[in-house]
């Protein structure tokens, strides 16, 4: 199984986290198939979170998603889509320390909106999300 992992620019730009992060991409049994560093478009994110676009922290979501370098990954393994949300971990910082310390969120994530990392939801999710940030 694939999915889409991406390191958010509250961790991306510091390379002693990112290599903590991939090393328990290794530990969970899964692989880096492909890699691409970048700064995304407050455009390029709308499109991302487009099924997010009515809810009230949309905004603030484009505006933090865009203010830095990402590391988008494609990571391949079995169950992998459920691996990577699990290792990422609930979407809240508080409740990512709470009920899963080890998770990034828990050790890396700020609040709801700086939390670290994405991990696609489902199968139709995670081929969507591939085709839409490792297109040229
Ligand atoms: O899939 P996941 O990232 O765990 O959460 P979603 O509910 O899909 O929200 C996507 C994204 O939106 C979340 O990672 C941060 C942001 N967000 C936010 O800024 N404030 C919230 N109250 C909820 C989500
Ligand atoms: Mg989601």
């Amino acid at each position: 199984e694939s999915t889409f992992a991406m390191l958010k620019p509250d961790v991306a730009s510091d390379t002693h986290t990112v290599d903590e992060i991939k090393q328990r991409i290794a530990e969970a049994g899964l692989s880096i198939e492909r890699e691409r560093v970048c700064r995304l478009s407050r455009r390029r994110c709308g499109k991302f979170y487009a099924e997010h676009r009515t809810r009230p922290f949309y905004p603030a979501l484009l505006g933090f998603m865009s203010s830095g370098p990402v590391v988008m990954l494609e990571l391949s393994g079995e169950s992998a889509i459920g691996a990577w949300r699990s290792l990422i971990g609930p979407t809240s910082t508080e409740t990512a320390r709470k009920e899963a310390p080890r998770s990034l969120r828990a050790m890396y994530g700020s609040d709801n909106t700086r939390n670290a990392a994405h991990g696609s939801d489902s199968p139709a999710s995670a081929a969507r999300e591939i085709r839409l940030m490792f297109q040229k």
